[in-house]
């Protein structure tokens, strides 16, 4: 084999091209693989005489070199291209494909909005554990022991033990907050509860609240019915009228339950309040003394009112949506119709 066929072969690699990927296989066959012509160079091996053995093995490897250095090269080339091309297909002047937007769930919507308001008048946030004792939940909330909302069908017990509950309400949070803080106290608590109940249009077995407490000197009824007025105007509309009706609670007394007019009709009765004007958003009223002494404040010298409202029931009210189960289902055609999160 002669160094002209050999510098013939060198200049056949500078030159070559490739514009796609059947020209790069070609380029591969013929200068790279086992049976290419740099295959047959070092083939020739054996016949080449003992003396120039050694030149020529380095003139091939040379070459050999070349073609591997030239393939890596067109490779580059040929990938490029291609890229080129594809970039050509794409039509710039065509609107962009939609994402899909996802958007806050109503009930997110609704608690961030209480919380809002309230903070913007001195609340701050507390939050607590969603396993209780019966001591936060019951005990020091003044529920007698033999109160129906212990037994068994409404609330929920860790493994038959009676003393370690699925919380029913946030009202245990903000026992925590009275045994570890002292007054001016004004925290909202807004959380998951629990309550054995069957599931329904009206009824769930778990669902939200938010309560509120304002402990401090001279905190009055008159205090529980401003803040509670405030509340409703900024989340229901200024025109919104509140109106109290006595009630009970263990944890409260007084106690009331807390009405806003009906948002559909404006107090003329429609069939969402049921003719009467009103609908009810939760429930109020003034620390019950026996409480503040059990998280240790002096009932003599402080006061307090708390409320407490269902999210679910809010969010219901404030978007006519008729059916709790809606809101756990995560049936896209109910969640799409909430603002998306732009
Ligand atoms: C402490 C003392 C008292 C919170 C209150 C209510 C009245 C009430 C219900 C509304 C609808 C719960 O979600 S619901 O079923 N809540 O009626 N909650 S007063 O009273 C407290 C809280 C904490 C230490």
């Amino acid at each position: 084999m002669s160094s002209d066929k050999i510098d013939q072969i060198s200049k056949e690699i500078e030159s070559a091209s490739a514009s796609n990927k059947e020209e790069l296989e070609a380029y591969r066959m013929r200068y790279i693989s086992k049976k290419s012509v740099v295959g047959e160079l070092f083939a020739a091996m054996k016949d080449i005489a003992a003396e120039e053995k050694k030149s020529y093995g380095q003139q091939v490897n040379e070459v050999k070199q070349l073609a591997a250095a030239k393939f890596k090269e067109l490779i580059d080339q040929v990938n490029q291209q291609e890229n080129q091309n594809r970039g050509l297909d794409i039509d710039l002047t065509l609107p962009p494909t939609q994402v899909p937007l996802g958007g806050i769930h109503p009930l997110t919507a609704t608690r961030h909005r209480i919380i809002e308001i309230f903070e913007r008048i001195g609340f701050n946030l507390s939050e607590g554990p969603e396993i209780e004792d019966d001591w936060h939940n019951f005990t020091a909330l003044n529920f007698p022991e033999n109160h129906p909302a212990r037994e068994m069908q409404d609330t929920f017990f860790i493994e038959k033990n009676p003393d370690i509950t699925l919380r029913t309400h946030t009202s245990s949070v903000q026992v925590r907050v009275m045994e570890s803080e002292k007054p001016p106290i004004r925290t909202l608590s807004p959380g998951r509860v629990f309550r054995n109940e069957a599931i329904s249009a009206r009824a769930h077995c778990i669902f939200h609240q938010v309560e509120g407490l304002y402990v401090d000197e001279n905190v009055s009824f008159a205090d529980l019915k401003q803040t509670l007025y405030h509340f409703a105007k900024e989340m229901f509309g200024q025109n919104t009228k509140i109106r109290f009706r006595p009630s009970y609670f263990p944890f409260t007394e007084p106690s009331a339950e807390i009405d806003i007019s009906c948002l559909i009709c404006g107090g003329e009765g429609c069939n969402i309040c049921k003719g009467t004007g009103w609908v009810e958003i939760g429930g109020s009223g003034m620390v019950d003394p026996n409480v503040l002494e059990n998280c240790g404040i002096d009932s003599q010298k402080y006061t307090g009112f708390a409320f407490g409202m269902g999210i679910e029931r809010i969010a219901m009210l404030k978007y006519q949506i008729n059916d709790l189960r809606l809101f756990t289902e995560n049936d896209i055609r109910f969640l799409k119709q909430f603002r998306p999160l732009l």
